[in-house]
Parts: C-alpha cells; sequence; structure tokens
C-alpha cells in the first residue's frame, strides 16, 4: 500500500497554489522559517495577521497562508500594519518585506515603526537587490554593483538595515543569512514573542536578479556556500579587526531590549488617562 507522506506545514496552506517564485529563490527557506516558528510556538495561525508589500517577498505570505494576509501597495506594508494593529491589538501581526520596499519607497514608515516601538515583527528578505522588477538597484546593493540601473558600477554607498532599525529604536533585531535557517527560526520565534517592534533581516539569494552581479547566475547552492563562508557570529566580532571584517556579513541577535514602553499599551494608558478628566 503506497503511504501518503504529508508535509509537517501543510496544514497552514491555503490549498493548491500555483507558485510565483523562481527555483532556488531564498524565499522558500524564509516561508518555512517563519511557518516552523510558529507551529513551535503553537500560536493558532487565526491569532496571526500577515501583511506583505509588492516584490517578490510579498508573495511569502500571500496567497497561500492560510490566515488573514493583507498584500498592499509598494513601500507600505509596515503602515498597513500599524493601522491593523492599532485597530486590533491582541493580533501578532508578521510584517514580510523587501529591502527595497522597507529602504526605499516604505524607509519612513519603517524608522517611525521602529521608533514607536510598535509591537510588529517585520522580516525584511534582503536580496540586495529589486528583484521582481528586473533588477534593479537597492539602497542594499553594494557600492560598485553593475545593476540594470547602474550599468557602470553604483556609486551610492549601501544602508545597513539592521543598525537603521536599531538606531531608529527598534527594540529586537536580529539578522541571518538563509544558509542559517535553524537561528534565523529560532530568532523569529523570539521576535513573535518580544512585546515591541522586532526586525529581523534576512540576507537571501535571488539566483536569477543578484545572481547575475555576482557571476552566480541560477547558482542558488553558490550564493548559499558564499553566506556559509562570509558571515561572521557577532559575539565573534569582538576580537576581529575592520581588515578581517571587511565583507563579513554580521548575522546572529543584535539587539534586544525589555521594558520599553510599547505603542498600543501607550495609547491604553493615555486612554485611561484621558477617560479620567
Ligand atoms: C508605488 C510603487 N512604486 C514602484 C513600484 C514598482 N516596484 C514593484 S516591486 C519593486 C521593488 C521590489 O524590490 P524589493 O522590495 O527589494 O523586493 P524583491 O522583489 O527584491 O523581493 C518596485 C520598484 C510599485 N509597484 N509601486
Ligand atoms: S527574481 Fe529573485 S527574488 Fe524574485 S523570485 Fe526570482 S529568485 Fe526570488
Ligand atoms: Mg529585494
Amino acid at each position: 500500500m503506497n503511504k501518503i507522506i504529508k508535509h509537517p506545514l501543510e496544514k497552514y496552506f491555503r490549498g493548491k497554489i500555483n507558485y510565483t517564485t523562481c527555483p532556488g529563490c531564498g524565499n522558500g527557506i524564509i516561508s518555512q522559517s517563519i511557518l516552523r516558528a510558529i507551529d513551535e510556538l503553537v500560536i493558532n495561525f487565526d491569532d496571526i495577521a500577515f501583511v506583505s508589500g509588492i516584490g517578490c517577498s510579498g508573495w511569502i505570505p500571500s496567497p497561500s497562508f492560510n490566515t488573514d494576509v493583507l498584500h498592499v501597495t509598494h513601500g507600505r506594508s509596515i503602515a498597513f500594519a500599524t493601522g491593523l494593529k492599532l485597530a486590533i491589538p491582541q493580533t501578532k501581526v508578521i510584517v514580510c518585506v523587501g529591502d527595497g520596499d522597507t529602504g526605499s519607497i516604505g524607509g519612513n514608515h519603517f524608522i517611525h515603526a521602529a521608533r514607536r516601538n510598535i509591537d510588529l515583527t517585520v522580516v525584511c528578505v534582503n536580496n540586495q537587490i529589486f528583484g521582481m522588477t528586473g533588477g534593479q538597484v537597492a539602497p542594499t546593493t553594494p557600492y560598485n554593483s553593475k545593476t540594470t540601473t547602474t550599468p557602470y558600477g553604483s556609486i551610492e554607498r549601501p544602508f545597513d538595515l539592521s543598525n537603521l532599525a536599531i538606531a531608529a529604536g527598534a527594540t529586537f533585531a536580529a539578522r541571518w543569512t538563509t544558509y542559517q535557517a535553524r537561528p534565523l527560526k529560532n530568532s523569529i520565534k523570539k521576535a513573535i514573542l518580544h512585546k515591541g517592534f522586532s526586525f529581523i533581516e534576512v540576507i537571501s539569494q535571488c539566483p536569477v536578479q543578484y545572481g547575475k552581479i555576482v557571476g552566480m547566475r541560477n547558482d542558488p547552492v553558490s550564493m548559499l556556500m558564499n553566506y556559509k563562508e562570509n558571515s561572521v557570529n557577532i559575539r565573534k566580532t569582538r576580537n576581529m579587526n575592520e581588515n578581517e571584517l571587511k565583507d563579513k556579513i554580521i548575522v546572529g541577535e543584535l539587539v534586544e531590549k525589555k521594558n520599553i514602553p510599547e505603542l498600543t499599551e501607550e495609547i491604553k494608558r493615555l486612554r485611561r488617562k484621558a477617560n479620567k478628566r
């Protein structure tokens, strides 16, 4: 008799969906990491809402995750998520967003959400490029990269999105690559439980658009091996000098601050104060 093997995460999917994601894209690893984190935390999927923007990363929860998913305009996912969280504070809100979405058009929403310490978990897929639209330069693309829109090399220095989040006030921030899927999943678990703005940056392979810039077109395995070889855990960086850290990806849990007022709690407090008058 044929044994039917069911994927343990199948229960989180809406049914048979045709994916638009290219073979070898890091979005698959990130999608699994999010769902495994939720599964291990034993959270009711209906108590979670996802928000995503326009970009390949937007297709991580939409339309496949079988819970509430808002697939909104480019650069506005954190703004929509803020509205959602304020309206239904008991909902856990997870935002799946691209590096372009986060650092360019959505930059203001990003830094102000971090400053306000609103209880959102933002999973930012940093493939260092505008993937979906054809490989244009993003605010995260390394200096001197030849992209569709920078044929002579990018002359702008890239943002470090995690450091930007921390500087703006994020109370939890972690960075991993898709190579470190287990620690990524563990940090997502912590981020979901964290009361406040949590930011998870995932350096992720786009073998189609970014792959061609770095000479690894359609070669996700080499991109993953590159992440493996060039990642350094934050704990080890204390003993390394600037030269040793050049071109390294610093991974790990970068910040965790507790007891900082969270926005929806602050609003509750303010309401009580106003009602007393
Ligand atoms: C207001 C607006 N501006 C521009 C676009 C075009 N656009 C769609 S996705 C995208 C960039 C996607 O890059 P990123 O956010 O890094 O996501 P990725 O596809 O790499 O996951 C752009 C510029 C749009 N859809 N809407
Ligand atoms: S273009 Fe890049 S980021 Fe987009 S689905 Fe394909 S591999 Fe993934
Ligand atoms: Mg991108």
